[in-house]
């Protein structure tokens, strides 16, 4: 069997997305998600220029290998473009493995472990107010877990945070915007937020937040301890997972669980966090970790430390990925939980898909693949957008994460 043709589709249904479609001589596709937000277009060139004249004429079937050409091939190895290319690659190939086979693709990674995925959705708001009926609204329609986010008092614009209680999209169009952080003003608000939600819901319901990389280790600390009486499910990128030492520091302080590694795209990454059990969940998932084959790599390694999945989930990566994320987690032994921002009717007409949400849990399909399409005219109808994520200065005018 042999690759015969592959390309990139680019569509902008409300935001950009990256789909690589990869089509063999058995006349069976494969589609892998290649979004990278804000910097799509740096992996639609090094798929199109570095890759897939490479994948034309090679069996579709040798997965593993073509994983390994890739990324040993490349010489330059890792980084999230690397990543993002080669896991669109890896999904398309695995989505074509399980057509092939007849089979939805949790079968072909060893059958379910469970029954459905525990979900969490994003409930925001401008103020206490307004987040405190976002999360009752979401615990309305069946959510067990509801990640939370709000304004802070005296800031303009702060991640997570959409104007108008409309739904959140990190990327806007043209270059990047700035925005003004402040920690003070930040820890100051978040405890008490997290205070009046238990107040008002109880300890039934799993809270999570997102800190977002924007507080140093001791101030990580301290915010997570100060957490602990609101028994967070977990405190997410409490601090830029490059110093991973910091998180000891973290730990050193506070029993409130981590979240760490939407921005990690190789296991190298993860292992340190990992073998030290620094951290409680890896937030790796298939668009920016190598794919299926590299994500189950990342999750046998935090199996051995009791270490979660708890993959990335955002409308910035594609339904493909979604579909896919949700075959290897139904399938993955030390699943935690899976994050879910809807995407749009619009994105959703693009990709149409069989995996659907129930009664707070997230359910793959028994298509034989991973149960995504693309909509090829319908994406056409959208062309690239150009959108960048924002970026943030302290009040004294220093770059600070956003
Ligand atoms: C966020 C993401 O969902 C999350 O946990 O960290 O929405 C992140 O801001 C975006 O994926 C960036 O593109
Ligand atoms: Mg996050």
């Amino acid at each position: 069997m042999k690759i015969v043709d592959a390309k990139v589709i680019v569509t902008c249904p409300g935001r950009n997305f990256v789909t690589l479609r990869i089509v063999t001589d058995a006349g069976v596709h494969g589609l892998g998600d290649g979004t990278l937000n804000g910097r799509e277009k740096a992996v639609v060139a090094y798929l199109e220029d570095h890759v897939i004249p490479c994948l034309i004429g090679r069996d579709p079937q040798r997965i593993e290998d073509i994983w390994q050409y890739l990324y040993k091939g490349a010489y330059w190895r890792r980084g999230p473009v690397t990543m993002t290319a080669i896991a669109a690659v890896d999904t398309a190939l695995w989505d074509i493995k399980a057509k092939l086979a007849g089979l939805p693709l949790y079968q072909l990674l060893g059958g379910k472990s469970r029954d459905g995925l525990m979900a969490y959705s994003h409930a925001n708001g401008r103020d206490v107010a307004e987040t405190l009926d976002a999360v009752e609204a979401h615990l309305a329609v069946g959510y067990r877990a509801v990640r939370v986010q709000s304004g802070v008092p005296g800031l303009d614009k702060v991640y997570g945070i959409a104007p108008g209680g409309k739904a959140y999209e990190p990327a806007q169009k043209g270059l990047p915007q700035e925005t003004i952080w402040s920690t003070e003003k930040y820890l100051d608000h978040v405890p008490r937020l997290f205070e009046k939600l238990r107040a008002r819901v109880g300890f039934g319901p799993h809270l999570l937040h997102d800190v977002h990389h924007r507080l140093t280790p001791i101030e990580a600390a301290r915010l997570g301890k100060a957490l602990e009486p609101c028994r967070l499910f977990w405190m997410e990128d409490p601090t830029p997972a490059e110093d991973q030492e910091g998180f000891r520091l973290i730990r050193n302080h506070t029993v409130t669980p981590i979240a760490v590694g939407e921005v990690f795209n190789s296991v190298w990454d993860c292992k340190h966090l990992i073998e030290n059990r620094l951290i409680d969940y890896i937030r790796a998932t298939v668009v920016h970790a190598g794919g299926i084959s590299h994500l189950r790599k990342i999750a046998a390694l935090a199996e051995l430390h009791q270490v979660r999945t708890g993959c990335h989930g955002a409308t910035d990566l594609s339904p493909v990925c979604m579909g896919a994320a949700l075959h290897f987690g139904i399938a993955v032994a030390n699943f935690g939980i899976q994050e879910h921002m809807p995407h749009t009717a619009e994105t959703d007409a693009v990709f149409p898909h069989d995996y659907r949400f129930e009664n707070g849990f997230l359910l793959p399909g028994e298509t034989p693949g991973h149960g995504v399409e693309i909509d090829e005219a319908l994406a056409a109808r959208y062309p690239y957008d150009p959108a960048y994520l924002p970026t943030a200065r302290l009040e004294d005018g220093t770059v600070w994460s956003w």
